[in-house]
Parts: C-alpha cells; structure tokens; sequence
C-alpha cells in the first residue's frame, strides 16, 4: 500500500516545531523533528518577531524531518500564528522585523477607523470580531510610515516562510481571513472596506486555497536542509487554529465543539456559513475561514498565555508541580475575565491578575498555586462562557468540547473545563495544528480521501485521547459566571 512522509512546520507564538507526518492506509503516525523557542524581542520601536531565528529553526526542522522521515519527504507544508506579516520592497526583500500583534502600535487606532467604517458595517463585511491586533489596524496604524511607503509586496507569516523556501509567492486563504480584509460570505476580499480605509489590496499576492501547489524548495534551501530534489511545498490550512480545527478528531454525527488551547483558546464551533447577526458582533464572536469553505465560529480568550506569563514572571518553575499544588487549592475563590484584552499586553502578569481581582472586590491570589488556579478557573470559565454563547448565537446544540492543542496536555484545565461546560471533554491531540497541516498535504496527494469526517475518523482511530467526564456541583460555576458579570 503506498505511504508517504510529510513534514509539517507549525509557528506557534510559544514555539516552533517540525513534525514528521507518515499517512497511509488507515495509518497516521507522527514524529517530531525539532522543536524550538518563539522568542519574541523588544527593540527601542516596539515588539518584533524574530524571523530570522524561526526560519533557522524552520531549515534546521527541515533537514531533522529527513533524518526522522528516514524516506523521501513528500511533501512541506506551513502554518503560523494568525495576522501579522511582513513586507517585501522591490527586489523582494525583506524590510525590517515583522511587528509582534502584542506591540502597542494599534491603540487608539480602532475609532480612526470606525470613523470612515463603522464598526457594525465591518462587522457584517468581514465577519471578524474586533481584536486591536487584526492585520486591517495594524495596517491603518501603519500608513505613512517609510517602511510601508517602500513596500511592494506584504506576506502573511507562513507565506513569508514558503516564499523564502520557494521564491514563489500566494496568500492562502484561512489565514488571511484573519487580516479582517476577506468576506467570509464569498472567500474573496472585502474590496470596498479596504478601499474605503486607503489599504492597497494590491501588496497581498493572489489567493491560495489548502491543498492547492505552492511551488517547490529552492536548490539553496535542498543544500542547507540536505533533502533530495523535487520537494514540493503544498498549501495547508496555513493559519495555525485552521488546522488545528481540521484535526479535531470529533466521532461521525457527533454535535461538537472545539477549543484550541495554547497560548491562546479559541474556543467555537465549525459551521457552513458565517454568523453575522448583530448579538454575534456584540458578544465578539469570529467568523473565520476553515477548510473547505467552512467557518470557524470562535471567540479569542487569553489562553495559556496568562500561565506562561505568569512562569516568566517567576523565573519558570517546574510546571508539573506547580499545577498539582493549583489542583490542591481552593476552587473557584476568584476568576478574572481571561477574554479581556486587558491581558494582551506583555509583562507584570502575576501583578496584573492580582489587580484584577483586587478591582473586582475578590480575594487577592496569595501565592503561585492560588495565581495559577485562579487562571485556570478563569479560561475555565471563559471556556464555558464561549461554547454557551455560541451553541445559542448560531442554534447549534453542543453534546461533546473537543480540546486540542498544547493545553490538552493540562489534566487540570481540561477537568475544569468539563466541570465548567457541564459536558463530557475529549483532549488531544495535542500537536493538532501539525496533524491538520499533515492531513491535509495528504489529501493533496491522495493518501487521505476527500471526506473531512473520514479525516477526523483516522485522528480518532489513531491518536491517542483522554475522556473527562463533568463533575459535581453545576451552581459554583454559575455563580462566579454571575459574578463576573456584575463587575
Ligand atoms: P502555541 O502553539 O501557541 O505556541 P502550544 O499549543 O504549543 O502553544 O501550547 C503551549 C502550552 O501548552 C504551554 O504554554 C503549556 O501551558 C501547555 N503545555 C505543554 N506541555 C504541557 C504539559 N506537559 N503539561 C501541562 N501543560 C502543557
Ligand atoms: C493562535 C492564533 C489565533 C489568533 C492569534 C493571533 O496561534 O493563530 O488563532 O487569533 O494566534
């Protein structure tokens, strides 16, 4: 039976990594290659992401992926965080270091742009909640700067990484519908938004769609990664939560919802066709782009962030055993609003929280454990908030929460979660988003069938996963929900 060996790069905001996907009949196996620190850096004009160290990790990933392939690679494909970019000049070069969607340059620039476009009109135009981090800001926040002036070309995160392997140049779809400058009705760009805010449409290379061929490596990137000639590079579900939800390994028929929980959760539900209702815009809820013209109904909360901030802050600990001492400590005490963008912000993460709590008249955290089951009562809570809000926004019954993505490694957050939702959770795979990236290569190259159920079947039937049943008392939960909407 013929098998084959993909490797998947998949930039998350916390690490990188280069996965090993083997897929054939009824097999589906993976293998990390190499992983590496996302380390972002702050320079005097801002908050950067340091691109040159991920496309290293991205080369070095790339000649481990032949070692642990121990065949030919079939094929390369990317994703990355969502919206940010950078910008090419004329002899397609980069200019400067792409802008980390945590700098600050955004503020203030919401009403600047609601001003020329109201905020519900864009809403019902691109379907996205408002998020100060979404490319259209960024982009506006970036008019009249030399290095926007000088700009030809502008590429999403994993299309600047598929170019440089490449030469050659696309914008793939789901992730551009984070920039909030697609029509989730139609998949194509919202022209008359862009128009009407002085953005150049003309800077994004033409649309590419998951699976679609996006060239091949180039003879220099063959020498630094020592693969053999021809490897293509195939579009995937290039925005890192697209084939995380590509990869939730839900069960034939079953009424599910996802969270995708690492430094962020995106918690909602896939759909055919996007909400755009007014009490959708309200309650910040996302239509993003899935595979096969689906949506991705979502809300963005803090996530683990709060966690890994709070670790920084502390001079990372052992994470294992502080999150026994959280499991010790008193449940549901206090809980922030871990949807808040007060949270968006590096830095003072332990301070912060505490704040938090301070302001809302609850008891202030007293130690790391107490800090740290605060937060995780807190995403358990949003979690809930968020499923909830969107089974009813959209009608669409919930039975099951799948939770994929780093979090799923969390027995403690993945209980919570349970307990919170009052529904059965399933987690894993933890390495969604590189399994979606796999899969989907597969399908391109005819090792997976058409059929995104019979996908998810094969994740079910091969990855391993862990069942948490709700527990005990429903009107805790209930109570601090109310009593974080008092405040
Ligand atoms: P991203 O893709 O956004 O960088 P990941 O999906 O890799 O994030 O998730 C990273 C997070 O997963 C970490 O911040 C940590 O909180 C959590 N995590 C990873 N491994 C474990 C583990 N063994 N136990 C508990 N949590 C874990
Ligand atoms: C998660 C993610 C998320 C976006 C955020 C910027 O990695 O892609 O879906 O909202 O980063």
């Amino acid at each position: 039976a013929r098998t084959g060996a993909f490797a998947a790069v998949d930039l998350g905001a916390s690490s990188g990594r280069v996965m090993v996907g083997r897929v054939g009949p009824g097999t589906l196996a993976l293998a990390e290659a190499h992983r590496f620190p996302n380390r972002p850096v702050r320079l005097p004009e801002g908050l950067r992401w340091d691109v040159l160290g991920l496309y290293a990790g991205v080369l070095d990933g790339l000649r481990a992926a032949g070692a642990t392939a121990g065949e030919r690679i079939a094929s390369v494909g990317i994703d990355s965080w969502a919206v940010d970019y950078g910008l090419l000049d004329a002899d397609g070069a980069l200019l400067g270091h792409p802008v980390h969607y945590r700098d600050g340059r955004t503020e203030g620039v919401a009403e600047k742009v609601w001003a020329s476009v109201p905020a519900a009109e864009l809403y019902t135009a691109t379907g996205l909640q408002y998020a100060p981090f979404n490319t259209l800001y960024q982009l506006v926040a970036a008019q009249g700067s030399a290095q926007l002036a000088a700009a030809r070309r502008l590429l999403l995160i994993p299309d600047l990484i598929s170019y440089w392997l490449t030469g050659e140049l696309g914008t793939e779809v789901t992730n551009a519908s984070t920039t909030q400058l697609i029509d989730p009705r139609t998949g194509d760009w919202a022209s008359s938004v862009a128009e009407r805010l002085g953005i150049d449409l003309g800077l994004f290379p033409p649309l590419r769609r998951p699976g679609d061929p996006a060239g091949q490596l180039l003879p220099e990137v063959l020498e630094e990664t020592g693969l053999t000639d021809p490897v293509p590079v195939t579009a995937v579900g290039s925005h890192d939560t697209a084939s995380a939800v590509a990869a939730v390994p839900a069960a034939p028929g079953e009424r599910f919802a996802y969270i995708c929980t690492g430094t962020w959760s995106l918690a909602g539900l896939e759909l055919d066709a996007p909400v755009l209702s007014e009490a959708s815009r309200t309650a910040n809820f996302t239509n993003e782009l899935g595979l096969d013209g689906t949506v991705r109904y979502l809300r963005n909360i803090m996530g683990l962030w709060l966690l890994q901030e709070c670790l920084r802050a502390w001079g990372d600990p052992e994470l294992g055993a502080l999150l026994r001492e959280a499991g010790d400590a008193a449940p549901l005490r206090s809980v922030v609003d871990a949807a808040d963008a007060l949270f968006l912000a590096p830095g003072r993460m332990p301070e912060r929280i505490a704040e938090a709590c301070r302001t809302t008249g609850q008891p202030v955290p007293r130690t790391r454990a107490e800090t740290t089951r605060c937060i995780l009562d807190s995403l358990a809570l949003a979690h809930r908030r968020a499923i909830a809000d969107a089974a009813r926004l959209a009608d669409h019954p919930v039975d099951v929460v799948h939770i994929v993505g780093g979090g799923a490694r969390n027995a403690l957050l993945c209980q919570l979660t349970a307990d919170a939702c009052g529904l059965p959770v399933v987690a894993g795979p933890a390495e969604a988003a590189a399994l979606g990236n796999v899969l989907v290569q597969a399908r391109a190259h005819g090792l997976v069938g058409d059929d995104r159920a019979a996908m998810r079947e094969l994740l079910a039937r091969t990855q391993p996963l862990t069942r948490y049943e709700p527990r005990g008392d429903h009107t805790a939960w209930r109570a601090a929900e109310r009593r974080l909407a008092e405040r």
